[in-house]
C-alpha cells in the first residue's frame, strides 16, 4: 500500500464531503460547528489539492522514467491569482464542491472570497509566465516554473483624497494551503568575497570563489494542473533563510542581538518583491534576489533534477531556461561558473554548453526600461561572475572585430559593458550574446525589437531573432472568469473542446448574423455588469450604472500608456456640456473604469491617479451630466477584479503611444469577453485589428514610423494646445483648479508636463482619440450592430490562447 500509486478521493458529493470533513478535522483540528470561514476554506482547499495529488506525483514519475528535453521558465514573477477556482476547474470538481458544501451548511462563494491571491507580480509581465505555465501543464509539456516566494507580493493599494497611499501585502497570513515547503532540499547560495586562481591536478589554472556570506534557498513547490489531463506540473519558488553558521562566530561570541540581525539580512532576499514594474533602480537587493532565486534554480536542476550519473556535456538535449526578460540572466554567468570552477569544464566547452541552454524574451521599447548593473556593486556582491561576464565579453567583441574590422564605434556600441555615465552590465546585451533564440512580445515589437533595440545584434546573428506573439489563458480569463460567456459558446458550438482548442471559436461567425444568439450575447454581457455591479458595491462601495456603456482602462500607470489621454477625453466631454457646445442629449451614458498602481517612487504617475480621482469627484456629482458620465477608480486593481470587470466591459482602452507597449495582453482578454477595442497601432493590437477586421476595431493615432517622423521634426505640444479650441478649453479646465478645489497647483504636474514635454504625444493624438470615441457612440447606439462586432471579435481572437504561443516556443525556440 505505501509503494502503491497514490489514490484519489471518490468523485462524489459524499466523497467530498468526507474528504472536507476530515480536513476540517485533522488538518485543520476543528468541529464545523466550531469552525471559522477561514478553517472552512483551508479545509477546503486542501481537499480539492487532495485530488490532484495523484496526478501529480504520477507526472513526476512519468517524468523521471521517461526524461525528455524540459523547459525550465526562469521568472522573478508569477502573478498567479486565487488558486481555488483554478484547481477546482482543472479536476471538474466545480459543480461537486458547491453540493458537497451545500451539504455542510455552506456557502461556496463565501469561502472562494476568503482566498488571498498570490500577487507575486506587478502586472503583464507575471502575469503571462502564470498564463504559460498554465498552458505548459494543459499541454503535458515538461516543464519547470522557476522564481521567487516573496512573503509580500505587490502592495495593497488605497486612496486617501484621492492620493494613492500603499500597504504591505501579508498573502501569507491567514495560512497557505496551496503551497508545500520542502526544507530538505534547501540549496546554499554564496554572496560576496574573493576570488583567486590556482592551478589544479593537471596543472591547468582554476579560479576558486570564495563568498563572504551564505544563504540558504528553501523551496516551496505549488501544482500546476493542466486542465482535466491528469497532468499536474510543479512551480518551485525559492524562499531565503539564514544559512545554518551564518555569523556563528558573532553568536558564540555572546552578541545574541547581533546574530539575529544576520538571520533578518539573509531572510529580506524574498521578502518583498519589488513593485517598480518599468524603471528598474540599480538597488543591490534587487540583484541579490535575482542571483539567490536563479542559483538556487541552476543548482537544483543539476543536482537534484537529473540523474546523479548525468554527462554535463548533454545538458542542452535535457533543459531550456527560458529567461523572462534581464532579471534571471546572471543565470549565464552562474552556469559557466559551475561548469568550470566546479564541474573542470574548459572555458570553450562550457560556453558552447551554456550558449544553447537559453534563450531570452524581451518585454520592453523603452530604452530607460533595460537593465543595467553597475559594475561596483555587481563585482561586490558576485566577483566571480563579474570575471566570467568580462571574459565572455572578450570573446564576443573578438568575434565583433573578426566579422566588422576596423570598426571600433561598432565594438563599443556593441560591448555587454557600458562605459557611461558610469561602467555598467548591459543585461539585455548579455541575454542576447548567450541566448540560441531572442524573442519579442507581439510582431511589431519584435521588428522593433530588431531595428531599434538590439540593431547591431541582428545583424550579426539574424537567425537568433524571431517573434513568439503572448497569449491568454482561456482557462482563466474565459472559462473561469465568465461562466455564462463560456455556457453560451459551449452550448453554440456543441462542444467544450474550446477550452483547450481556442481556434474553435471560429464557429462563432456565423452566429454574429443570428438575433437570437445575439440578444443572448447581450444578456451575457447585462449579466456580468450585474455582477461588477455586486463587487464593486461591496469592495469599494462604487455604484455602477448597468445600463452605460463600460468603458474600460486597466493596466499598470505609465506615461506610456497614457490614462492622461483617457482623462482628456473625460474631461472634454464634461467640459463640453458646461460650455454648451455639447448637447447633453448627446452624451451616450457612459462610465469610465480605471485600474491601476503606481510604483511607489513614480511621481508623475501617482500624480496622474490623484488627478483621476478629483475629476471623478466632480463629474460624477455634478447634476449638469443628468448622470450620463461616471468615473469609476476602485483601488487595488489585482487579478481578481480583472476577472470581475474584464467580462462586463463593452470598449477596452489599448491607447499607448505607437512603438512603446511591447504587446499587451490585458487587450487580448477584453476581445475574448466580447469587448470592443479602441486603439492604436500598437504592440499586439496590430494583430488583434487584423484578425478581427477594421471593422471592428476602433483605430486611432499616430503609427510608430509616424511618431519617430513626428519626433525628427521636433514635437511641440503647446501647439496643439494653441491650435485645437477643444483640448484649450480641456487642460484649461484641469489647469484652473475646478477639479482640485480650486488649487491649481495640483494638477500642475501632470497639465505642465502634457503641454510642455508630453514625451508620449497624448496632445499629438488627442483629436484622433475624440474622433474615435465619437466612432464608439455611434457604433454604440446600434445595439445590434454593435453586438455583431463583438461576437466577431470574440470569434476570430482565438489566436491569442496561450496555448498558441506555447506552441511557437516549441516549433521556434525550445524544440522541446
Ligand atoms: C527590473 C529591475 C528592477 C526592478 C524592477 C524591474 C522590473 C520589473 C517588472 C522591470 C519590468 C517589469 C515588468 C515589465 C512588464 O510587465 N512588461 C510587460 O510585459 C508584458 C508581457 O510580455 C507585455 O504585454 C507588456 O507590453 C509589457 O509592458
Amino acid at each position: 500500500l505505501a509503494t502503491g500509486p497514490v489514490k484519489s478521493p471518490p468523485v462524489t458529493v459524499d466523497g467530498f464531503v468526507q474528504e472536507f470533513l476530515s480536513e476540517l478535522n485533522y488538518g485543520q483540528g476543528v468541529k464545523l460547528s466550531q469552525s471559522t470561514i477561514n478553517d472552512q476554506y483551508l479545509a477546503l482547499a486542501r481537499t480539492v489539492r487532495s485530488y490532484l495529488m495523484a496526478a501529480w506525483l504520477e507526472t513526476g514519475h512519468r517524468r523521471r522514467k521517461n526524461p525528455t528535453k524540459m523547459v525550465a521558465y526562469l521568472s522573478a514573477e508569477y502573478l498567479l491569482g486565487r488558486q481555488l477556482g483554478n484547481a477546482l476547474l482543472s479536476t471538474n470538481l466545480i459543480s461537486i464542491a458547491e453540493q458537497a458544501m451545500h451539504e455542510c451548511g455552506i456557502d461556496i462563494a463565501e469561502l472562494r472570497a476568503q482566498e488571498i491571491e498570490p500577487g507575486l507580480g506587478n502586472g503583464g509581465l507575471g502575469r503571462l509566465a502564470a498564463c504559460f505555465v498554465d498552458s505548459l501543464a494543459t499541454m503535458d509539456v515538461p516543464t519547470i516554473g522557476y522564481g521567487i516566494r516573496y512573503e509580500y507580493g505587490i502592495f495593497r493599494q488605497s486612496f486617501e483624497d484621492g492620493r494613492q497611499v500603499e500597504q504591505p501585502d501579508p498573502w501569507l497570513r491567514l495560512g497557505s494551503p496551496w503551497e508545500f515547503p520542502h526544507p530538505e532540499r534547501a540549496v546554499t547560495v554564496g554572496f560576496g568575497g574573493q576570488t583567486e586562481e590556482s592551478a589544479d591536478e593537471e596543472g591547468r589554472n582554476r579560479c576558486r570563489w570564495t563568498p563572504e556570506r551564505q544563504v540558504r534557498g528553501v523551496p516551496y513547490h505549488y501544482m500546476v494542473p493542466g486542465y482535466r489531463n491528469g497532468v499536474v506540473n510543479t512551480l518551485r519558488l525559492w524562499s531565503a533563510e539564514a544559512h545554518e553558521g551564518f555569523d556563528l562566530q558573532v553568536f558564540n561570541s555572546g552578541d545574541y542581538a547581533r546574530a539575529t540581525q544576520a538571520q533578518t539580512v539573509a531572510e529580506n532576499i524574498s521578502k518583498v518583491l519589488y513593485p517598480d514594474d518599468s524603471t528598474p533602480q540599480g538597488k543591490e537587493l534587487r540583484l541579490q534576489q535575482q542571483y539567490f532565486f536563479v542559483a538556487c534554480s541552476l543548482h537544483d536542476f543539476i543536482e537534484n533534477t537529473l540523474p546523479g550519473d548525468f554527462d554535463l556535456q548533454n545538458l542542452p538535449k535535457r533543459i531550456i531556461f527560458q529567461l523572462n526578460d534581464t532579471h534571471p540572466v546572471i543565470a549565464v554567468p552562474e552556469l559557466m561558473r559551475l561548469l568550470v570552477d566546479e564541474k573542470g569544464f574548459d572555458w570553450d566547452e562550457a560556453w558552447a554548453i551554456t550558449q544553447q541552454c537559453f534563450a531570452y524574451t524581451c518585454h520592453t521599447l523603452l530604452p530607460e526600461a533595460l537593465e543595467v548593473w553597475p559594475v561596483e556593486l555587481l563585482g561586490r556582491l558576485l566577483p566571480r561572475h563579474l570575471e566570467i561576464i568580462y571574459r565572455i565579453n572578450d570573446d564576443f567583441l573578438a568575434q565583433v572585430r573578426e566579422a566588422f574590422p576596423g570598426d571600433e564605434w561598432r565594438v563599443r556600441r556593441m560591448s555587454i559593458i557600458a562605459e557611461h555615465p558610469q561602467r555598467s552590465v548591459r543585461m539585455a546585451f548579455l541575454a542576447t550574446v548567450a541566448a540560441v533564440k531572442v524573442n519579442g512580445v507581439a510582431a511589431l515589437h519584435s521588428q522593433l525589437l530588431r531595428d531599434n533595440v538590439l540593431p547591431d545584434f541582428a545583424e550579426l546573428w539574424p537567425e537568433k531573432f524571431t517573434n513568439v506573439t503572448n497569449g491568454i489563458t482561456p482557462r482563466r480569463f474565459v472559462r473561469l472568469a465568465n461562466r455564462r460567456l463560456s455556457g453560451l459558446v459551449t452550448e453554440a458550438l456543441g462542444t467544450e473542446e474550446w477550452v483547450t482548442d481556442l481556434d474553435l471559436l471560429r464557429g462563432l461567425e456565423p452566429l454574429a448574423d443570428d438575433a437570437a444568439f445575439r440578444e443572448q450575447f447581450r444578456q451575457v454581457k447585462a449579466a456580468n455588469k450585474n455582477r461588477l455591479a455586486l463587487v464593486l458595491e461591496g469592495r469599494d462601495g462604487l455604484v455602477l450604472e448597468q445600463d452605460h456603456l463600460i468603458d474600460v482602462m486597466v493596466k499598470r500607470l505609465h506615461e506610456y500608456k497614457r490614462q492622461s489621454l483617457k482623462l482628456l477625453h473625460v474631461v472634454s466631454l464634461y467640459e463640453g456640456v458646461r460650455s454648451g457646445r455639447l448637447p447633453i442629449e448627446r452624451v451616450t451614458p457612459r462610465t469610465v473604469l480605471f485600474g491601476a498602481k503606481a510604483a511607489p517612487g513614480y511621481h508623475l504617475a501617482k500624480e496622474t491617479i490623484a488627478l483621476i480621482n478629483h475629476v471623478a469627484a466632480v463629474v460624477n456629482e455634478d447634476p449638469i451630466m443628468q448622470g450620463r458620465l461616471k468615473v469609476l477608480f476602485p483601488a487595488n486593481y489585482n487579478v481578481n477584479l480583472a476577472e470581475k470587470i474584464i467580462p462586463a466591459a463593452d470598449l477596452s482602452e489599448q491607447i499607448s503611444l505607437a512603438g512603446k507597449e511591447a504587446s499587451g495582453t490585458g487587450n487580448m482578454k477584453f476581445a475574448l469577453n466580447g469587448a470592443l477595442t479602441i486603439g492604436t497601432d500598437d504592440g499586439a493590437n496590430v494583430e488583434i485589428r487584423q484578425l478581427v477586421g477594421d471593422d471592428n476595431f476602433f483605430l486611432f493615432g499616430l503609427s510608430e514610423p509616424e511618431v519617430e517622423a513626428l519626433r525628427k521634426e521636433g514635437y511641440v505640444p503647446s501647439s496643439y494646445y494653441e491650435q485645437d479650441p477643444v483640448l484649450r478649453a480641456t487642460l484649461d479646465l484641469i489647469g484652473s483648479g475646478h477639479f482640485t478645489n480650486g488649487s491649481r497647483h495640483s494638477a500642475a504636474a501632470v497639465v505642465d508636463n502634457l503641454l510642455h514635454h508630453d514625451p508620449f504625444m497624448a496632445l499629438a493624438d488627442f483629436q484622433a482619440y475624440l474622433a474615435a470615441q465619437d466612432r464608439v457612440d455611434e457604433a454604440y447606439a446600434d445595439q445590434d450592430a454593435w453586438s455583431r462586432m463583438a461576437i466577431l471579435n470574440v470569434a476570430r481572437c482565438g489566436f491569442f490562447s496561450s496555448d498558441r504561443s506555447m506552441r511557437d516556443y516549441l516549433d521556434k525556440i525550445w524544440h522541446a
